[in-house]
């Protein structure tokens, strides 16, 4: 038996379902954690879902101080969806305790296990299919970070230290450039040079932080369009997930990281690069949407920096690829051969459409921003 599958049922007996569990399958497409449905069967009810986690353990050494962040995080969000009129089982996560009562899981290999409600009637998009899903989605994180403005950013772990420090990013892949521990730097030549050619630009955001131009703020931190589920008869953004990353960090980020991964038509590791595209409609819905939700809690210098929050993000996550690419990787989860390199090299075309287009996202930063 796999090694996952026998504490998968470790996990399955350490929580209390309230019926007979008939079933669990891996499911989602994360990138970071094992993720499974669980199917559960009531007597006299319908079939209820849950979602069993296994935290990554190369991700997240500190469980524990993780589920505290998300425990807190989601208690918090409950109330002010509450305040708001809102359903809370329908619009946060819940954290279901184990029979031990912790807040968590700890299977015979150290292994740590959490387990939610399966949020049902949503859909959870790969791709942004319509400028309207994508709006919808900047809507939900910019209704985040607004219900969180308040939430104290001092009771938070840095559950990935250094998470969003696109300079430690750039050390990291100097150092595993350095190491070729696996041969594979010859064939990332144009990739590298590609990152040292934008050494300085990895600094923007944070000098502007050092400098006090930009806030510290609570910060979702992986913003992807999969990490929103989406009413599916509305198609209005429902319930953020995937609340790991919450932590302080920039506002630019946020918005940053989901047009990277939305606003083009193709995969995260489309191998044909001549598909990849930044979209501009796209990148105008969403900042219209997050600012229409967020717009009001941000400074104007956070709303002047969105553009670099975008270049930032998707720069930083093409080194993050290409960093784990060359250490035989060890951190991203893929599926074939060469899939960090194919989602390196994507990440860095659209960095190059991104300065090719600088003058119009600024102007509709400027459109949609306050003043
Ligand atoms: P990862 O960090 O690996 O991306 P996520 O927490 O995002 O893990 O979960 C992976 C996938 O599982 C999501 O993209 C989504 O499809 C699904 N998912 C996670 N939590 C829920 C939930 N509570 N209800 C429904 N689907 C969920
Ligand atoms: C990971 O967990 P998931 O699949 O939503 C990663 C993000 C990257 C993303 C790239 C904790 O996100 O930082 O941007 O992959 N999450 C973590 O797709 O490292
Ligand atoms: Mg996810």
């Amino acid at each position: 038996m796999e090694a996952i599958q026998k504490a998968l049922h470790e996990a399955l007996d350490a929580f209390d379902f309230g019926a007979p569990v008939v079933g669990a399958i891996r499911f989602g497409q994360g990138h970071i954690n094992d993720t499974f449905v669980v199917h559960t069967q009531p007597e006299t009810a319908c079939c209820r879902r849950f979602i069993l986690q296994r935290m990554s353990p190369a991700a997240f050494k500190r469980p524990d101080q993780l589920m505290e962040n998300i425990i807190g995080v989601t208690e918090y969000l409950g109330r002010e969806i509450e305040k708001n009129g809102g359903d809370r089982a329908r619009e946060s996560l819940e954290v279901l305790r184990p029979r031990s009562g912790k807040p968590f899981f700890t299977d015979s290999e150290g292994g740590a296990w959490r387990l939610y409600p399966f949020v049902e009637g949503t859909v959870c998009y790969q791709s942004a299919e319509t400028p309207e899903l994508f709006a919808a989605s900047g809507r939900a994180f910019g209704r985040f970070q607004r219900l969180l403005q308040g939430y104290p950013a001092d009771t938070l772990y840095e559950t990935i230290p250094n998470f969003h420090n696109t300079e430690d990013r750039l050390a990291k892949l100097k150092a595993a450039v350095q190491a070729d521990a696996l041969g594979r730097a010859a064939e990332c030549g144009a990739e590298i040079r590609f990152v040292l050619d934008r050494e300085a630009d990895c600094s923007v955001a944070l000098s502007a932080l050092r400098a006090g131009t930009l806030p510290l703020r609570v910060t979702h931190n992986d913003t992807k369009l999969n990490n929103v589920l989406m009413d599916d008869k509305t198609g209005e953004g429902i319930c953020i997930i995937d609340l790991d990353t919450v932590m302080p960090g920039l506002s630019i980020n946020d918005f940053g990281d989901s047009i990277r991964f939305g606003a083009n038509h193709n995969a995260e590791d489309e191998p044909d690069l001549t598909k990849v595209n930044l979209d501009v409609d796209l990148f105008a819905a969403y900042t219209e949407a997050f600012l229409s939700e967020a717009g009001d809690a941000l400074t104007s210098a956070e709303i002047a920096y969105l553009p670099w929050g975008a270049k930032l993000m998707t720069l930083e996550c093409g080194m993050r690829f290409l960093t784990d690419y060359l250490e035989g990787d060890t951190y991203f989860h893929i599926s074939r051969e060469k899939q960090n390199l194919d989602r390196c090299r994507t990440q860095f075309k659209l960095v190059s459409d991104m300065e090719a287009r600088w003058a119009e996202l600024e102007t509709i930063v400027a459109r949609y921003g306050k003043g």
